[in-house]
């Protein structure tokens, strides 16, 4: 079997926990080389020791706040420090804030989710771009969600900025056609991460409850499906890809079974 993904440079962002973290170590495991950004550096450390464990060459990790043009610049002037190409970029930091309907949301909750997930998306891609259109076959793998698909109660803002993230995809695979630079967005439903505990804030109890009776989707299950998308023959474009658990048939239609 090739390994396409052997000594590739591949960029994460929000690799501190949940779909990053997974992601860094099954890439690493694939002997990818490894460049991982988020605000908690101390816990990428964790992350780049675990992925090296797993057989990554090269783990390198630095602060990154995507919701800031000057971080990702800096980042991205890091990167170069690094590597003179960047193979796979997994734009993946990003997140809810709260479960408000419009009527009582918070302008700093808004703010905050268009700002990671939508404008760091921009942000990251504009800077990073130059590392890659020279680099035929590279990937820019965006994580949207199926949010960005279908609406929720209490979840107009997130829904609204990763259905934006869908249509940034959209454009600018119409953008690099010709590149041999591929885009593709993966767009899981529901999947136990710290993802509800940001979302609630820290009320765990709360963010527990999301998943009671269910069997969601695993931090490790996107990570899988990440390095196979990413392993693809350059010719082969994985455009968009929806997964949820078998549990979720839609986002109101989840099966829950019963807990004592
Ligand atoms: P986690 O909360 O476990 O991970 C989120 C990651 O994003 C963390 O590493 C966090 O790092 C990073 N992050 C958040 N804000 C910023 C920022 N401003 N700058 C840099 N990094 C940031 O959740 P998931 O792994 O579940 O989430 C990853 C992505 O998947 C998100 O885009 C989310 O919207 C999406 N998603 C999640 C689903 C789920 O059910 N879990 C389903 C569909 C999509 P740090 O705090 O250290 O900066
Ligand atoms: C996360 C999945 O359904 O909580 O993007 O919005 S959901």
């Amino acid at each position: 079997m090739i390994n396409r993904l052997a000594n590739k440079w591949v960029l994460i962002t929000g690799a501190s926990s949940g779909f990053g973290a997974a992601a860094a170590c099954a890439f690493g495991a694939e002997k990818s080389k490894l460049l991982l950004g988020a605000r908690r550096v101390d816990r990428l450390e964790q992350v780049a020791a675990a992925s090296r464990k797993a057989g990554a060459p090269a783990a390198h990790v630095q602060s990154l706040d995507v919701t800031k043009t000057s971080s990702v610049e800096d980042f991205v002037k890091w990167v170069r420090g690094h590597a003179d190409k960047v193979d796979v970029l997994i734009n993946n930091a990003g997140g809810a804030l709260g479960l408000d309907p419009v009527a009582t949301g918070k302008d700093e909750d808004w703010e905050t989710m268009f700002q990671s997930n939508v404008l760091g998306v921009l942000r990251m891609t504009r800077a990073a771009l130059p590392l890659m259109v020279n680099n035929p076959g590279s990937y820019i793998l965006n994580i949207g969600s199926v949010a960005g698909h279908v609406a929720y109660e209490g979840g107009a803002a997130y829904c609204g900025a990763k259905a934006a993230e869908l249509q940034i995809t959209r454009a600018l695979r119409l953008e690099l056609n010709g590149t041999g630079v591929r885009v593709g967005t993966i767009d899981p439903g529901m999947a136990e991460t710290e993802f509800s505990v940001v979302r609630f804030k820290g009320d765990t109890a709360r963010a527990k409850k999301v998943y009671e009776g269910v069997e969601p989707l695993t931090a490790e299950d996107l990570a899988e499906i990440l390095v196979w998308v990413a392993s693809r023959p350059p010719h082969v474009c994985v455009d968009e890809l929806l997964v949820k658990c078998t549990d979720q048939a839609a986002i109101h239609k989840v099966h829950r079974r019963k807990v004592n």
